[in-house]
């Protein structure tokens, strides 16, 4: 595959040093072959949508890729692992969450991956770092901006560090 494509992925962390963790995640990913970090957004504490837990501190990266849709689902699994994440209970606290959120203008629709991600387009901590670097791009099924997403959510849990 020569020709690269632009994805968008989420981070959070509200587990151990979330700074640092998110940090040294996006150092992960820029230095994995096939994958060059291009523009990233502002970190946000954010209130937890779930159960009861400490807030997140989420932001977003928008990385040009040369891998596949599930290549790269294995990459970022594989860098959650080596930050100790494990996976108890859905939306329970986490050291290190990546999503990837849109591949290029890809719909995909698997039992282990799928994109756009099922659940960005309700969630603020995920659409207001989005806006910040991709207010422009078109979520591929509901075919808004995420300028536009980003005016239909309640922003007020989402605050910039
Ligand atoms: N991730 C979840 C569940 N709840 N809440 C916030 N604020 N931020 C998250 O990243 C988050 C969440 C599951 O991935
Ligand atoms: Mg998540
Ligand atoms: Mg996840």
């Amino acid at each position: 595959m020569s020709q690269s494509q632009q994805c968008a992925i989420a981070l959070g962390s509200n587990l151990g040093d979330s700074s640092a963790i998110l940090e040294a995640a996006i150092v992960m990913l820029a230095k994995t072959p096939g994958i060059t970090v291009t523009s990233q957004s502002s970190w946000y504490q954010t209130a937890p949508v779930g159960p009861p837990q400490p807030d997140y501190l989420n932001g977003c990266v928008i990385i040009d890729v040369q891998l596949t849709p599930q290549d790269l689902l294995q990459i970022t699994l594989s860098i959650e692992k080596q930050f100790g994440r494990e996976r108890r209970e859905r939306w329970g606290p986490r050291t290190l969450d990546l999503d990837i959120l849109l591949f290029d203008n890809l719909i995909i629709d698997t039992p282990t991956l799928q994109i756009p991600h099922p659940r960005m387009s309700e969630r603020a901590f995920v659409l207001v770092p989005l806006a910040e670097i991709a207010p422009d791009w078109l979520e591929p099924i509901s075919g808004c901006a995420i300028a536009q997403l980003v005016q239909r959510v309640d922003c007020s849990g989402v605050h910039p560090v």
